[in-house]
């Protein structure tokens, strides 16, 4: 190991190597090892010497190092922490004391986790190098970009702000953090206010911006955009805590190519005892309908077909959204987020569409690693009710981007369509999507995201009664039941998320008082072509029910006249089986 006091902001660096590495390295093999990383940290260097290395056995091999390339710096200087005795020190879940249990029961909702145990643990604690073994021995180039590291937070608990800043200190080489920028997004705590700015004074590259009102955390981290310096920038939670290694794998992969947006590996500091804890590999970000985001695991079998190793790249059909690094000249081309996003949530996806529909790509990088307190309910106050400013949210983003899938989502989120949703004004993001001849959502899920069910229709086919086995069948432009011919065009029909039953550009109807059904030309907003089918597929097996109307007061059902086979909508009656109704194909629940 290695000590050098005169690095940037007068901060002890240590450069050390896992020790899993160590076993394989005689000790002379270290040192020349360490100096040259020593060198690299100072100053670029052009390395074209070769560095021999034993493996153990006494024999030498020679390693020729890529030109112009290092192995990932682990900088750590909390590697040999002040007080190794102390609670939650290495990653420790820490415990709260017996006479303590009243005091951090009433502080958990000033960040709605444990508080009190967060104020006990060191600002600057060692936790365990979660990194896939082989990541120590990466290379990065010499010349990484800078970056900007954003951290907006509003109201954000004092010592697990600064634990994230000292975390990005500590464990980052300085020369390519150009600065860190807190966007204090109007918080109301007072220790947020002069109290942080002194605090911070002490670290030349910590800067803070105080925002004269709330932002909410998209435009909050556009402010932060706005001003940053670097040539990358790299957003994060205010409650995070960055591990051994983590930038520079992020920055090389900027490096490699200007459209990649990289995200860490987030790994979970506890709520409940601040334990660090890592997570499962081969993880995905993904989203199911309507729009929420997942981690979806890699099948074993493909892992193994792949011959995916830990230390590979994945890449994601969509990001958490906390967490990444993305060139900066490269976020202001995409048009940035939406800035018509309100305080928190869906940019993530907006972001995500946007960056693979437009020519990008976003990848999890197993060899970055950050922690992060996940919790159950958000510790601040939303300006407007919270659900409502997330779906309003999520809506503007299925509006500019999910084309002819949009109905998917509102098919998901029925209630939205009931609550004639006002997104506000998204010409200018209509634009934007023009102006940078982004791909269609229909490529991005056959090309990024295959795997996600996304039928554009709920169920297909016949319209089958079976107590009078038949069919809904379309004659001369009016609806009759006949016997059922898989061979009959006139006897298909969609049933879409919205809820229309569609034969080409018509749609069933019963718009007249004595309840007799016609076709209608189809209108995603008339309510009165809307109907309710409920029991889709179930374990398997395709169940017959009843075709509702919706607009109507009392329930009304699609039903056929046993005396005279015709169509009509009558008083529904759970018992009755001429009103009970099954598609030829069902695609989803
Ligand atoms: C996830 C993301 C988060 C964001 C969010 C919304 C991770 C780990 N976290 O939820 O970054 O993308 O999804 O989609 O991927 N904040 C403000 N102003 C506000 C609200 C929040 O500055 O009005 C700050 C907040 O203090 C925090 C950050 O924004 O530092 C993210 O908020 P969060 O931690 O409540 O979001 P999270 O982790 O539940
Ligand atoms: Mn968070």
């Amino acid at each position: 190991r290695l000590v050098s006091d005169k690095s940037e902001d007068n901060l002890k660096l240590n450069i050390v190597n896992k020790t899993s590495d160590l076993k394989h390295l005689t000790k002379k093999a270290i040192l020349t090892e360490d100096l040259q990383l020593a060198k690299v940290h100072k100053v670029n260097l052009t390395d074209k010497d070769p560095i021999k290395k034993t493996d153990g056995r006494n024999s030498t091999i020679q390693l020729r190092r890529n030109p112009g390339m290092h192995k990932v710096l682990t900088v750590d200087v909390t590697f040999s922490p002040r007080d190794p005795k102390a609670p939650g020190q290495f990653g420790h879940p820490a415990v709260v004391p017996e006479d303590k249990q009243e005091e951090a029961k009433s502080r958990w909702k000033e960040g709605n986790f444990n508080v009190y145990l967060s104020d006990l643990i060191p600002i600057d604690r060692a936790i365990d190098d979660t990194r896939p073994s082989g990541c120590s021995r990466q290379l990065v180039h010499n010349d990484l970009p800078t970056t900007t590291v954003i951290m907006c937070f509003v109201d954000e608990v004092w010592s697990t702000l600064l634990r994230s800043v000292h975390s990005v200190l500590n464990r980052s080489p300085l020369h390519l953090i150009k600065e860190i920028i807190l966007v204090d997004d109007f918080s109301t705590k007072e220790y947020l206010k002069d109290n942080l700015d002194k605090y911070m004074s002490k670290f030349p590259k910590v800067k803070i911006l105080h925002l004269k009102e709330r932002h909410g955390l998209i435009r909050a981290r556009l402010a932060g955009a706005k001003i940053a310096k670097g040539d990358v920038l790299t957003f994060l939670d205010s409650h995070v805590e960055c591990n051994v290694g983590w930038l520079e794998p992020l920055l090389e992969r900027v490096h490699l190519n200007r459209t990649k947006v990289a995200c860490p590996v987030i790994e979970v500091v506890s709520d409940k005892d601040m334990s660090y804890m890592t997570v499962d590999n081969f993880q995905r970000g993904v989203f199911t309908w309507p729009m929420n985001f997942g981690w979806r695991q890699i099948p074993q079998e493909v892992i193994e077909k792949n011959k995916i190793k830990e230390t590979d790249i994945i890449r994601c059909p969509v990001m958490a959204g906390g967490l990444f690094s993305i060139d900066k000249k490269y976020f202001f081309e995409l048009g940035t987020y939406d800035p018509g996003l309100d305080v928190w949530g869906g940019e993530n996806m907006e972001i995500s569409f946007k960056i693979w529909m437009c020519g990008g790509e976003i990848e999890i990088i197993p060899c970055s690693r950050v922690g992060h307190i996940f919790r159950n309910d958000n510790p601040y106050s939303f300006p407007k009710d919270r659900i409502k400013t997330v779906e309003r949210n999520l809506a503007r983003v299925a509006e500019v981007w999910l084309d002819e899938y949009k109905e998917l989502f509102y098919g998901h989120a029925y209630h939205l369509i009931l609550k004639n949703l006002d997104v506000g004004n998204l010409t200018q993001q209509i634009q934007l999507r023009k102006k940078l001849q982004c791909k269609s959502f229909k490529w991005y899920l056959e090309n990024v995201y295959p795997d996600l069910e996304a039928p554009l229709v709920r169920a297909s086919g016949l319209i089958v009664n079976i107590a009078m086995a038949g069919c809904i069948t379309v004659e001369n432009s009016t609806l009759a039941f006949e016997t059922c011919d898989i061979n009959n065009k006139n006897q298909k029909f969609n049933y879409t998320w919205l809820r229309l039953i569609k034969h080409g550009d018509f749609c069933i109807a019963s718009v007249d008082a004595k309840g007799t059904l016609g076709l209608y030309p189809c209108d995603n907003r008339n309510n009165s072509l809307k109907w309710l089918h409920k029991s889709l597929v179930s374990f398997q097996v395709k169940l017959m029910d009843h075709i509702v109307l919706e607009h109507l007061q009392q329930p009304t059902c699609l039903e056929v006249d046993q005396s005279h086979k015709a169509l009509r909508v009558n008083a529904c009656d759970s018992s009755n089986p001429y009103q009970k109704w099954q598609f030829g194909n069902y695609y989803a629940n």
